[in-house]
């Protein structure tokens, strides 16, 4: 827990002191450009249902030299179990929250006591929010495009002005990994492992391109929620959505899950290690006892998987198969959501 706060100290320090109360007004700006993207109107709301994923084994990882930490391929065998066939949404989201009155950590106010160093008056719930510079920028720095905004939440993905209004089948953003964790156990689930999100995501097509096939769009169709253009400051929307994209909006994969390439970030339950997968079990692997990522040692990280409507090959290209993403547990963005799954024990498809 200690080293929880230090690093959404570290986290909202440096975002507040790029932030500051100085740029609100151009804080503002972002906000209003993003809100100028029309929502699709939700006509029906989706169903929730699960798909059966039998038991398997397949090969995890990938030797791309692009993604050192899922290396090296190794077989792995998973249990049959019940995966969520699209990304959990926002209707779905705000049934948890109005049976549960549960509050998500960006909603929750800040003590002083755990950020050291920032002022009070700068200590303002909210999350990170995609706004992009109005100049081309080096892509070494990912503070010039993300920005903490006060008052961003998984009901207001854009800041306090913005709404889910229309975005019912919306993927739901914003949510930690708590948060995803808590919905979880609310609905009689849990988050996958990251063995089985892989599996889930390979749908008996291993070592391929990309996980649809080699092809980026087959048939010059786009199969996936990703970024077409200069990021970050020119996203052109080709595929349709230069945000997050309603769920079942691009076509499923074999086992008829939607959106495991692209859209939003997904939770998964393991811990993150770079060097995991030199020490995997083979047996249903669950991550390691705990967590290391060098880039950041102090914090503690959760494993991301699938990419966003923020990749592409230009940038963060961990959409491609076998590649890994991390997150540090209390915080949230509005590219990371989250879907569940079941063991199969006397579980009925719904
Ligand atoms: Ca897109």
């Amino acid at each position: 827990m200690v080293i929880k706060k230090i690093v959404i100290g570290f986290y909202l320090s440096s975002l507040l002191t790029l932030v500051g109360c100085k740029q609100k007004e151009e804080q503002q700006n972002a906000s209003e450009n993003l809100s100028e993207v029309q929502p699709i109107a939700a006509k029906d709301i989706i169903p929730s249902k699960m798909v059966h994923i039998p038991a398997g084994t397949f090969k995890m990882g990938t030797n791309d030299p692009a993604f050192p930490d899922a290396q090296p391929i190794h077989k792995v065998t998973v249990k049959e179990f019940w995966m969520d066939e699209h990304e959990v949404t926002n209707d779905e989201f705000e049934k948890f929250v109005k049976a549960t009155n549960y509050v998500t950590v960006a909603e929750r106010k800040l003590d002083p006591k755990d950020f050291p160093g920032v002022p009070v008056e700068s200590l303002v719930p909210g999350s990170g929010v995609f706004s992009p510079p109005n100049q081309p920028v080096t892509l070494d720095n990912p503070l010039q495009w993300w920005k903490y905004v006060p008052g961003a939440s998984w009901h207001h993905p854009t800041g306090q002005q913005s709404n889910i209004k229309g975005q019912e089948n919306n993927p739901v953003v914003h949510v930690s990994y708590e948060d995803a964790a808590a919905y979880a156990t609310w609905a009689g689930k849990r988050l996958p492992t990251e063995a089985e999100w892989e599996y889930a995501a390979q749908g008996k097509k291993p070592g391929l391109k990309y996980y649809w096939g080699n092809e980026l769009k087959p048939g010059g169709r786009w199969m996936a929620n990703i970024y077409q253009g200069d990021f970050p400051t020119k996203n052109t929307g080709e595929d349709g959505f230069v945000g997050v994209a309603p769920v079942k909006t691009f076509p499923p994969n074999a086992f008829g899950l939607y959106d495991m390439d692209g859209n939003v970030w997904e939770w998964c339950n393991d811990f993150y290690r770079p060097d995991y997968y030199a020490k995997s079990p083979a047996d249903s692997p669950k991550g390691p006892s705990d967590s290391y990522d060098p880039d950041e040692p102090g914090a503690v990280k959760r494993v991301q998987r699938g990419g966003s409507f923020l990749c592409s090959d230009q940038y963060c290209i961990r959409y491609r198969p076998g590649s890994r993403g991390k997150g540090e547990i209390g915080s949230g963005s509005d590219n990371l959501g989250f879907r569940c799954v079941k063991d199969s024990d006397g579980l009925a498809n719904k």
